[in-house]
């Protein structure tokens, strides 16, 4: 067996899959079990440490969340939720954010494997940590939202940044990462990117032009996009740019969020990734060498999240899989054709290479203030 492998952190617990936002909720944590099945068909389990994280406590989770907010979230429940509407109203939005029963211990395993991670990474136990259960971009200090209540990457950060003078926080979900770049907005030890789908859409926020305020100026990088980006051009300009930060802010640790809701044919999402387009960008950031930590985040069209973040599994041990699926638990989701892959589809691409172009020239001038 090869050492290197040994150094690939995967933390897993058997029970998130069988936490439930509803029955018609889109959010499914139960894809985080379809893509453990696979991992372990395909025997990737045997080539890296797998982990079950300790679940985070209260003291872990308000280093970021507000006291009320924790307090609340440990106590709710469907049934209390009914009993007193208005408290709820203040940290939780409805629809998107149901008080679901076990909401306080999926948040303590989300979160929970993400600060373990944090602290592997910290130790120089590894060089990459996964956590598909994490990656919950938007929660607040003191509110849940878009599907996100305890936000475990601020939380992971945090622990990276005890050992680590700058971090670098990448975020591939289709929507914006709103809840970590707004924790961090103000610092100049945390760059945060993120690429999105924009305009009209969840959360609305990830401009361009907001580039972070006082010593976190130019340590905010936003790249908006339209509907329909295939592979090549985002290749083009998550290069182009993730090259850019890399140089310019030499960080000591990557946490990348890889919600796979910027695939082809998302229940939300509107881009057009294929799964190696996606893995791509994991590829390409664990070729600089730097400590990285991937977590998961959205995805809605659940059996292409299980191939990409398996696939994403076996990119990041550097162990090759073949193209037809192994029999595992969940089969019968990936017929008729049985196949790994996430095809792209044929819809129309509304990025024009002048504006990708405009976008690469716009950070590359935010990011030249940036002290090397
Ligand atoms: C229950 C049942 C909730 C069906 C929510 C889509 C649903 C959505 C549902 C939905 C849905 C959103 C908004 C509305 C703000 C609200 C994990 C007042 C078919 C990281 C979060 C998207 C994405 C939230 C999370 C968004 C992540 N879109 N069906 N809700 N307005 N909320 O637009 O980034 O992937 O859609
Ligand atoms: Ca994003
Ligand atoms: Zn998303």
């Amino acid at each position: 067996m090869v050492l290197r492998n040994r150094r690939v952190a995967y933390y897993y617990d058997e029970d998130v899959g069988s936490y439930n936002y509803g029955y018609d909720h889109c959010m499914k944590p139960f894809r985080i079990r379809m893509a453990h099945s696979i991992i372990t068909s395909y025997g990737l389990d045997k080539k890296m440490s797998v982990i079950r994280p300790p679940r985070a406590t209260v003291q872990d989770m308000t280093r970021f969340h507000t006291d009320d907010y924790i307090t609340y979230l440990q106590r709710v429940s469907p049934e209390l939720a009914e009993k007193m509407p208005t408290y709820n109203e203040r940290f939780l939005p409805p629809l998107d954010c149901p008080p679901f029963d076990g909401v306080y211990e999926f948040c303590s395993i989300s979160a929970g494997g993400s600060i373990a991670g944090a602290r592997r990474i910290n130790h120089g136990e590894s060089d990459v940590v996964i956590n598909w259960a994490g990656g919950l971009h938007h929660a607040k200090k003191g509110e849940a939202s878009g599907f996100c209540y305890v936000n475990d990457i601020v939380l992971g950060i945090l622990e990276l940044l005890r050992y680590h003078q700058r971090v670098v926080y990448l975020d591939i979900d289709v929507h914006h990462g709103d809840g970590v770049e707004e924790a961090f907005y103000t610092t100049d030890r945390v760059m945060s990117v993120s690429f999105h789908q924009f305009g009209n859409f969840f959360p609305g926020t990830g401009d361009i032009k907001d580039v972070g305020v006082e010593r976190g100026k130019y340590y905010a990088v936003n790249v908006p996009l339209r509907e329909g980006i295939d592979d090549d051009t985002y290749a083009f300009v998550f290069q182009r740019v993730m090259r850019n930060v890399m140089e310019s802010f030499r960080p000591g640790a990557v946490f990348m969020q890889c919600g796979t809701d910027s695939l082809s044919g998302d229940r939300l999402g509107c881009f057009n990734l294929s799964m190696k387009g996606h893995a791509a960008c994991v590829e390409f950031m664990k070729s600089f060498g730097v400590p990285l930590f991937c977590v998961g985040g959205g995805g809605y069209t659940i059996r292409n999240v299980a191939r990409t973040w398996a696939y994403e599994t076996s990119v990041l041990l550097g162990e090759p899989v073949e193209p037809s699926l192994p029999y595992n638990d969940y089969y019968d989701f990936y017929g008729p054709e049985y196949l790994l892959d996430v095809p792209a589809s044929n819809m129309t691409n509304m990025n024009t290479r002048e504006q990708l172009e405009q976008i690469c020239s716009d950070i590359y001038e935010h990011l030249r203030h940036v002290p090397h």
